[in-house]
């Protein structure tokens, strides 16, 4: 057999980019006096080369776009023209994003998650396990991008009492974040979450196994989203969803299920993360120095903050930790 051909990372983004051009190609062959009129639509799937949206009519159309209008991410608000007779068409425009969430993707730094969100939901549960860490920086992307963010305890079935975490919730509430515990699977305090959904477009996000898809599917039985269990040997979940997809809930609002992740990355700047701890701010420009990163300087005043407990040590070990991985 002869080896195995490693790509380098611009090599296997040149691929995927031929590929694209290659379907795109071979799909634009549509004659345009076959298309319908224009259409406003948004995207609630983008797949590799195929984008699902759902027209003002209540239409589900699979299309694809013009070049020009680069990348396109779920959430967009587009204009279509449907091919006429058929269930495809062609994204002919976009609207200006109001918010777009994006990450640090493996062959570009920006991979776009999702567009036109207000409310970031982060769905933890017991089991998988959580670190703080990680919860924060989803906070720190919500205060950056500028969504509502609510966190969410799911599986609180599984707790041996109901207060079993509130310290680690309190935590974060203190910080100014508003907390809601609930069970999919024993339907308890959904009647609340409810609400959150309300007339807005919203995101649930977290690590793989924390219920999302299931939330989903109790909001919507039709939606029949797949979901699995834990895994056996490692006790994380196992990345059953792949791609974000955008729901219209009956009372009026839509919600993204997203693909679970190990680690949300972030798109910033150093400065930038310090902003996106909410306590910090009253601080900031109060260091001594102006270049001040924060990282312990005696006359830092974001320490001194820390030290006389108006800054959390959980919250400062994650800035800290977050700043050196960026
Ligand atoms: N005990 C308990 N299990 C739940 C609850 N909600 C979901 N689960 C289970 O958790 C497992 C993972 O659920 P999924 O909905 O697939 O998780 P997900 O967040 O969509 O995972 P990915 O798609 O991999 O990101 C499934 O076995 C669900 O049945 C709950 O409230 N309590
Ligand atoms: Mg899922
Ligand atoms: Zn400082």
């Amino acid at each position: 057999m002869p080896p195995k051909r490693h790509l380098t990372k611009q090599q296997s983004k040149r691929t995927s980019q031929n590929n694209r051009k290659k379907l795109n190609a071979r799909e634009v062959k549509v004659d345009d006096s076959q298309l319908g009129e224009p259409t406003e639509a948004q995207v609630i799937r983008h797949m590799k080369y195929q984008i699902d949206v759902l027209t003002k009519n209540g239409e589900q159309l699979k299309c694809h776009y013009r070049q020009n209008l680069g990348a396109l991410v779920c959430g967009d608000k587009v204009i279509v023209q449907p091919h006429i007779g058929l269930s495809t068409g062609i994204i002919t425009a976009m609207h200006e994003r109001t918010t777009l969430l994006t990450r640090p993707g493996r062959y570009t730094d920006k991979k776009l998650v999702a567009a036109n969100i207000e409310k970031i939901f982060i769905v933890v549960a017991p089991k998988p396990e959580v670190s703080d860490i990680f919860i924060d920086r989803y906070l720190v992307a919500a205060e950056h991008f500028g969504f509502t963010p609510i966190l969410i305890l799911n599986k609180i079935d599984l707790l041996p009492r109901p207060d079993a975490m509130d310290q680690r919730l309190e935590h974060f509430e203190t910080v100014g974040y508003q907390t809601l515990k609930i069970s999919v699977k024993e339907d308890i305090g959904l009647t609340d979450l409810k609400k959150e959904f309300k007339e807005t477009t919203g995101i649930l996000v977290g690590q793989s196994g924390v219920g999302k898809s299931s939330l989903i599917n109790y909001l919507l039985p039709d939606a029949n989203l797949d979901t699995s269990p834990l895994s056996d040997i490692s006790g994380l979940g196992q990345h059953t969803t792949s791609a974000a997809k955008l729901f219209q809930l009956a009372s009026g609002g839509q919600l993204i299920d997203s693909p679970g992740v190990r680690e949300f990355g972030l798109n910033i700047t150093k400065e930038q993360l310090a902003e996106g701890f909410v306590e910090f701010r009253p601080y900031l420009g109060q260091c001594k120095f102006r270049d001040c990163q924060h990282l312990g300087d005696k006359h830092c005043a974001i320490k001194s903050a820390v030290n006389e407990g108006q800054i959390s040590d959980s919250r400062y070990q994650s800035y800290s930790s977050i700043y050196q991985s960026l």
